[in-house]
């Protein structure tokens, strides 16, 4: 913080919106924010922003941002003090207490919880309490099919090889629109002017995508397969390097068996015979899989056009196949594998050695779907609730979870949720989710709490560390989050335990789990020993410091220069540890040490493709979702100065489309799927391909008791009430989001 005088200070702090982790300059007055600017000294944006960045100052002062937990009674939300909040928490949930209640009792933990410190890291407490072992989460309407593949070929979930793009001479972005998402399983503020400097520098950049975005537009080559088609156009990439005698694994041969696997099922994939399917010239196909073999260095990057599909995981699965067969994993230019600061699954226990990915453990009730990590799939969840039979539902915890919207069939989940004995939901807002509970726990702003990315570095394109304080102060009889959480457990185990116990025991049980491994400099220290020394941090911080401490770059394994909590907040800019380095093998946990590239689980669905690829396709139109740089996910909708512009939530179509079904500019018209119709606003634009239209996800916000003043008044049309809860990628149990059939009538 510095003081410019005049009464005005400046803070900097890391963005917690979205996944590009951007450093912010806030010029504040009192408790007044003044200005955001994007911070021109961090060490990985540089001075880079979005206009929801500088949103931060209005979003904390939002009328509707509930400052007080709020309790139903008789069918309206009242404002109470956290005491009554918590007791009417540990009454709701008396009748679900083990042994009776785990078998029925759910939690659901959606996206912010990825960018918080309170819900991320404490959200472990609140699930112990529980007891339960439903839980659900974002992740099976998002990037499950990478985590499913991260597992099968590297050992862990969060092993993740990102593009380096800072040093390519070629990318390939597949289903992938970082112009306004600002990228995601790829941290990297600014992916517009990273993209840019690919070109300045000589390199090229692809992008395939059916519709022209403002990325596709941006690219030097832009494929546009048929929605849905990419695993078979990635199957074709693959069959052309073996054809060609292209395949040259570098550095990382050693460590890759399964090339067989990999040749013998790309054999069904030559491009002539794919093209009818994908709608790509096979002589394209040709070329980009040359081009790839002959750059000094390239990457494929695929994200929610490649994961949220019929295919995600074969997709998912084949876009690190190609680095691999090009040579390209784990080599600078390449697609690399980050060595976060506070360390992950990757920089623990046994260097290249791990357990892999094991049979299920257990399985939903209605369709017997499979637990992956630990998880179960939300297109799943309504039905555990509605279908009656014993092990129904009945109590569940949403913390930063909007699933009526963000998920499958919202009129379904709307009806499951309604229908629940006990709802309690940790959120700012009365929204289309939170009108259904009984309890609301509202967080205190992105501005009152400290901020750290755990997660998020571990995915970034460079390594880098950067800690936030609090700008603002929490206000009186505010709770931070983690506080919440903490009371929260000991309001649904009823065990009257207070902040500072759960704290405790959350600390300990970190420690715990790092002690047993003989390369973890935890390892031998007692549990009251490495607590004293991070003495008197509490909460939050005392977590951070001891996951950066006992990290890679740690003070406890680096005797001279180590991190320590108290080095970033000597660095309010963030300190930069440096472009990517190779990692393998010892970046693996795999059971043989190897990187398998034909795990069985999916060779095993490579048929239902093949299969598809034989099935002629309907001449349905395929719905497909949009993101837009001024949105986030389902909120952010009530902040005035990001709702400004035109109507964002049309149905964007072809005009050859349009013109066939006698649609117009700007008409109202009618959409249906199988599960649902909506009236919502056509666009006719040739950004989008003839056979798919486009809607955003994340909109209605005009359902009875919604408290969003802001959002309500343009409430747009939620593409979720449209897509069916029982279409999965089978591997990884992900919702499909993209590539719905759909019928259009004017109206
Ligand atoms: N059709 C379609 N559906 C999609 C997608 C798509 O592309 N198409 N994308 C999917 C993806 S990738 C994702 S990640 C999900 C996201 O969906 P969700 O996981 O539901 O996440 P969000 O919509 O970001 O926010 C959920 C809730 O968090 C609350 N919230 C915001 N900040 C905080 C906070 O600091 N603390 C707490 N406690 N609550 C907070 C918001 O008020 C909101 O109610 O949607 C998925 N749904
Ligand atoms: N402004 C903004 N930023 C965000 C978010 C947001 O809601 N708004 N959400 C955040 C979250 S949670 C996430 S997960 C990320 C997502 O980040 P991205 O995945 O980059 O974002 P999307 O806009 O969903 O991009 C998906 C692209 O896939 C294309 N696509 C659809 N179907 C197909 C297909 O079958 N094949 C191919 N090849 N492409 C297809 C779409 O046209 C679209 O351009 O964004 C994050 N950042
Ligand atoms: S790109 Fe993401 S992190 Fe950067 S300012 Fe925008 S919302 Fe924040
Ligand atoms: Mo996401």
């Amino acid at each position: 913080m510095t003081d410019p005088g005049g009464g005005v200070r400046i803070a900097t702090r890391t963005c917690p919106l979205c996944e590009a982790t951007c450093g912010l300059s806030i010029q504040l007055r009192g408790q007044h924010v003044e200005r955001i600017s994007g911070d021109t000294q961090d060490v990985f944006s540089h001075g880079y922003m979005c206009p929801k960045g500088a949103s931060l100052g209005e979003l904390h002062d939002d009328p509707d941002w509930l400052r007080k937990p709020v309790i139903k009674i008789d069918g309206r939300f009242v404002e109470v003090d956290w005491d009554t909040a918590f007791a009417r928490v540990a009454e709701l949930f008396a009748p679900f207490r083990a042994p009776q209640g785990p078998a029925v009792t759910a939690t659901f933990i959606g996206n912010p919880a990825a960018h918080n410190l309170g819900s991320g890291q404490y959200h472990r407490v609140v699930t112990k309490a529980l007891a339960s072992r439903h839980f659900y989460s974002s992740a099976t309407v998002d990037h499950r099919p990478k985590e499913l593949v991260n597992a099968l070929l590297y050992g862990v979930p969060r092993t993740l090889a990102v593009p380096d793009i800072d040093r390519t001479d070629l990318i390939v972005l597949v289903g992938a629109n970082p112009y306004e998402s600002n990228g995601s399983l790829a941290t990297a503020p600014g992916w517009p002017r990273r993209l840019r400097a690919v070109q300045e520098r000589g390199g090229q950049v692809v992008v395939i995508d059916p519709v022209r975005t403002r990325t596709a537009e941006s690219a030097d080559w832009h494929l546009r397969p048929r929605v849905g088609s990419d695993a078979a156009l990635l199957f074709s990439l693959v069959h052309v390097l073996f054809d060609e005698d292209l395949v040259d694994l570098g550095a990382v041969a050693p460590y890759i068996r399964g090339l067989d696997g990999v040749r013998a099922a790309a054999s069904s994939f030559d491009p002539t015979h794919t093209a009818s399917f994908t709608g790509v010239d096979p002589a394209e196909v040709r070329a980009l899989a040359r081009q790839l073999s002959d750059a000094r260095t390239a990457c494929v990057y695929g994200r929610m056009g490649t994961t949220a599909t019929e295919f995600g995981s074969i997709a998912s699965w084949l876009i690190d196949v190609l680095n691999i067969l090009t040579g390209n994993l784990d080599r600078a230019g390449g697609s690399m594998f980050p060595l976060p600061a506070a360390g992950s699954s990757n920089t623990r226990g046994t260097p290249r050695f791990g357990r892999g990915v094991g049979p299920p453990g257990f399985h939903t009730r209605v369709r017997r779907a499979p637990e992956i990590f630990g998880e179960l799939p939300v297109g799943c969840l309504a039905e555990e609730i509605l279908e009656p039979g014993d092990g129904q539902y009945r109590a569940m915890v949403i913390i930063s979870g909007n699933p009526v919207v963000s998920g499958p069939r919202s009129e379904r989940m709307s009806e499951a949720l309604s229908s629940l004995d006990a709802l309690v939901a940790v959120d700012p807002y009365i929204n289309d989710t939170t009108r259904h509970a009984d309890v609301i726990l509202p967080p205190p702003s992105l501005l009152q709490r400290s901020h750290y990315d755990t997660l998020f570095y571990t995915w970034a394109v460079r390594n880098v560390a950067n800690y936030s304080p609090p700008i603002l102060p929490l206000r009186p009889g505010q709770l931070d989050e983690w506080e919440i959480m903490c009371r929260l457990a000991s309001a649904l185990d009823g065990s009257g335990r207070t902040i500072e116990e759960v704290d405790d025991e959350l600390a300990a049980m970190m420690i715990r789990e790092r002690q047993q491994d003989a390369n973890d400099p935890l390892y031998g220290r007692g549990v009251e020993d490495v607590l004293r020394s991070l003495e008197p941090r509490r909460g939050p911080e005392r977590l951070v410091d001891l996951m950066l401490r006992s990290g890679p770059y740690g003070e406890w394994s680096h005797e001279q220069g180590g991190l320590s909590l108290a080095v970033l907040e000597q660095n309010p800019h963030g300190v930069d540890l440096g472009p990517l380095q190779s990692r393998m093998p010892d970046v693996l946990r795999t059971p043989d040490g190897m990187v398998d590239i034909a795990p069985r689980m999916l060779i095993d669905d490579v048929d239902r493709l093949v299969q598809a690829l034989d099935r002629r396709r309907g001449s349905a139109l395929r719905l497909i979702g949009r993101r837009h740089l001024r949105s986030n996910n389902s909120w952010l909708h009530n902040v005035p100065s990001l709702m400004s512009g035109k109507n964002r939530a049309t149905l964007r179509i072809n005009p050859q489309d349009a013109d066939a079904l006698g649609v117009d500019d700007g008409q109202t018209v009618k959409l249906s799927s199988n599960v649902a119709t909506v009236h919502v606003v056509a666009e006719v634009t040739d950004r989008m391909p003839p056979g798919a239209c486009s809607l955003p996800h994340g909109w209605l916000h005009d359902a009875n008791g919604v408290e969003l003043s802001v959002a309500r008044l343009r409430p747009g049309v939620n593409t979720n009430r449209l897509t069916p809860d029982d279409r999965f990628d089978v591997p990884s149990w992900t919702s499909v989001l993209n590539g719905i059939e759909v019928v259009v009538e004017p109206c």
